[in-house]
């Protein structure tokens, strides 16, 4: 078989990245390890930056997105019993949207489907060759066979523990990690959300989120132990928790209902460089791994896409190779912030065991300066909408 550009994974990246070029007359296969279902059942990010909504609505895939998602004009932060909005809208004219990346990844697989293009579920074994020639080529077993693709190029959308990252050679590869002391906790429930914005709360107790999917579809995450699992964690005691980390009017009004969703997501900030290795290219979270309490994880893989899906219309449209030549290095200028950010809001929100009695007056006042002072509102919110790509 062979193909223009192999793209190994079928979450949001591959698939995003698969529609754009494939708008362009550019043939990419998907080569995806689970099955569809498997990949649609995972229950992930919930917001959406600008950027990311203009590629979807780039990628012809935003119909639904636009009828059923909710615009947010700003969000919340609670410590204590105190509550404030940050109002990114009179701040800095710009908005997010609340929509499920599960929704996402649906509206692409149907995309997909509709325009016939190839997706090879439960490839397993994928193995990236001669990336670091003009001939690449990938292998994978399916029903106990093996397969070959040789093609021009092959994008690593495979995310996390993917096979394309460890294809670039440890001379090459530079690794920078934090793991975070604390995972998140998170349910779904058929439940209204608590409140019309996100609520991110800082409490002595531990961090909390409020979020939500639709009008009756909510999505909670409390900060928990390492060494704590789901199956822990009864839906009551998970409530009790939810509302002790919440201010007392928000705690009263919340709805609680069984969890049709449970489970525990660990903290890490995480880049790999270089994100070119020859004609392989790595996207989202193949390369990097953000603390979600920015909300850039799926954010930052959608900035990677526009410069791949750039970067390879050029090439083959224009005979150009300065945007392949350049994509690792504008993808991680902008990957770096994102992790800034998320490394900032994670440190600024949650309890650490080790944090002394200053450290958590320091935490204290980088609230009030968050609450009460409009520049450190604006920086808030000009990282929270999505910086320019
Ligand atoms: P993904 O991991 O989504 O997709 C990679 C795909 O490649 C998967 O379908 C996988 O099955 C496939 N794959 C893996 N290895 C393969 C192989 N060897 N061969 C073929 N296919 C292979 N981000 C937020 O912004 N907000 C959140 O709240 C949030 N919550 C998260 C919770 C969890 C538990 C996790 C793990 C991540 C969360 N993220 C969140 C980040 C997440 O949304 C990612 O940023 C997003 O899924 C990135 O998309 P991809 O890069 O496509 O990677
Ligand atoms: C979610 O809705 O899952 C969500 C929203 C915002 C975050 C993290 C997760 O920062």
């Amino acid at each position: 078989m062979r193909t223009q550009v192999v793209i190994v994974g079928g979450g949001p990246s591959g698939l995003l990245l698969g529609q754009l070029l494939h708008l362009k007359g550019i043939e990419a296969i998907v080569l995806e390890r689970k099955t569809r279902d498997y990949v649609l059942a995972r229950i992930r990010a919930g917001i959406l930056e600008t950027g990311l909504v203009d590629l979807m609505r780039e990628a012809g895939v935003s119909e639904r997105m636009d009828k059923e998602c909710f615009v947010h004009s700003g969000t919340s932060i609670s410590y204590e019993n105190e509550l404030f909005s940050i109002n990114f809208e009179k701040l800095i004219g710009r908005n997010v949207i609340v929509y499920g990346q599960t929704e996402v990844t649906r509206d692409l697989y149907d995309a997909r489907d509709a325009v016939g293009a190839q997706t090879i579920f439960e490839a397993d074994g994928v193995s990236i060759h001669d990336a670091d020639t003009d001939a690449p080529y990938v292998t994978y077993l399916k029903d106990s066979k093996e397969h070959r693709i040789d093609c021009d190029f092959v994008a690593g959308c495979d995310g996390f523990h993917g096979v394309s990252r460890q294809t670039i050679p440890d001379t090459v590869r530079k690794e920078y990690e934090k793991v975070f002391p604390f995972g998140w906790l998170g349910i779904l429930s058929e439940t209204p959300p608590v409140h019309d914005e996100l609520i991110y709360a800082n409490s002595t107790r531990g961090f909390a989120l409020c979020s939500m999917r639709n009008e009756n579809l909510s999505r909670y995450y409390i900060q928990c132990d390492l060494s704590d699992k789901a199956e822990d964690w009864s839906d009551d005691a998970f409530w009790d928790e939810l509302k002790r980390r919440l201010p007392e009017d928000i705690a009263e009004k919340l709805v609680t209902g069984p969890s049709i969703e449970k489970s525990i997501a660990p903290l890490r900030s995480f880049v790999s460089e270089p994100m070119r290795w020859g004609r392989l290219f790595l996207c989202g979270d193949a390369a990097h791994i953000v603390p979600p309490t920015g909300a850039k994880g799926l954010n930052t893989a959608a900035s990677d896409v526009q410069y791949l899906y750039h970067a390879l219309t050029g090439f083959y449209l224009d005979k150009d190779s300065r945007g392949l030549d350049t994509y690792s290095e504008k993808a991680l200028a902008r990957v770096w912030k994102a992790e800034r950010f998320s490394w900032a809001t994670t440190n600024l929100l949650h309890r650490f065991p080790d944090q002394s009695e200053f450290d958590l007056k320091m935490q204290r006042a980088e609230i009030e300066s968050l609450h009460f002072n409009e520049t450190a509102q604006k920086w808030f919110a000009e990282n929270y909408v999505g910086l320019p790509y």
